[in-house]
């Protein structure tokens, strides 16, 4: 997969260089190119930003940079025998970046990102580029950062560890709390390793058991609480058929229970985790 970041920050961009996704580079599987957004201005204070047309505070990212700098970049990808480029905007106002996203990103061979600071780019430059390639505006949460940046991190993180070696074991993303299919979308319950004692704080039994149907059990029970706690609105959503006789028993010890029409669990008294 190629991966192409224009930026005022490439410095921002260095832990692309660390840990998994620095290997997934130095293996071959991800050919980064990050550009210097700055190369694609041509007066004495390399502006990339001006005022917003219509008023209002702060200040909006020039069109020609960007334009000139995505033409060359693409121009550059082409020439060497990449296709199908992807855009990908960072933008609090973008659909939200989730697991499903990461996998479809992740299919594709080239992806384009273009991180911005200050108000955002001009929108001629998004209109344009949507013209001759899919374009996806994403948000990673509910907040505002200072720039794009650290999304492109997120992304690409979140993205990297999907394609095929890059992970070592093929295995080890099936059972992601937000893998499609995943334990009904529950997030994951706690883990833990040697020592069996630490601090007299001991392992559950249950894990030393060797109890395999027992384990699997309490870990799923374990996802019920973390997820009703901390996450109530996946179980809102989960499809009822998704918890077997065992699940409802726990959802019910938690506070929990169906709705009338069967198709929804809430909470029907604080019960402390
Ligand atoms: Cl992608 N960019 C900025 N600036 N803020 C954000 C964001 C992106 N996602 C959430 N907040």
């Amino acid at each position: 997969m190629r991966l192409d970041v224009v930026t005022i920050f490439p410095e921002y961009l260095e832990p692309l260089n660390v840990s998994l996704v620095g290997k997934a580079r130095a293996r071959g599987r991800l050919d980064v190119h990050v550009h210097d957004l700055r190369e694609w201005t041509y007066d004495r204070h390399n502006t990339v930003d001006d005022t917003p047309y219509g008023g209002g505070p702060g200040m909006v990212m020039k069109t020609e940079p960007w334009g000139d700098a995505l033409d060359t970049l693409l121009a550059d990808g082409y020439e060497t025998g990449h296709t199908s480029p992807a855009l990908v905007v960072p933008t609090p106002s973008g659909r939200p970046f989730t697991q499903e996203l990461a996998v479809e990103l992740s299919e594709r061979p080239w992806l384009v990102f273009t991180p911005a600071r200050y108000e955002g780019i001009d929108r001629r430059v998004v209109d344009e580029y949507a013209t001759r390639m899919p374009v996806y505006e994403v948000s990673i949460g509910d907040y505002v950062l200072a720039g794009g940046e650290a999304a492109v991190l997120v992304v690409t993180e979140a993205v990297a560890r999907l394609l095929p070696g890059v992970l070592g074991n093929a295995e080890s993303h099936r059972d992601d709390s937000f893998a499609p299919g995943a334990m009904a979308n529950l997030l994951e319950g706690p883990v833990y390793t040697k020592p069996p004692e630490w601090r007299g704080r001991d392992i559950p039994d249950v894990l030393l058991s060797g109890h395999h149907g027992r384990i699997a059990r309490w870990r799923r029970d374990e996802a019920l609480r973390r997820t009703t706690a901390n996450r109530p609105d996946l179980i809102e959503r989960c499809d009822p058929a998704a918890f077997d006789k065992k699940d409802r028993e726990m959802l019910s010890i938690l506070g929990w229970e169906p709705e009338p029409d069967g198709r929804f669990w809430r909470r029907v008294k604080a019960v402390e985790e």
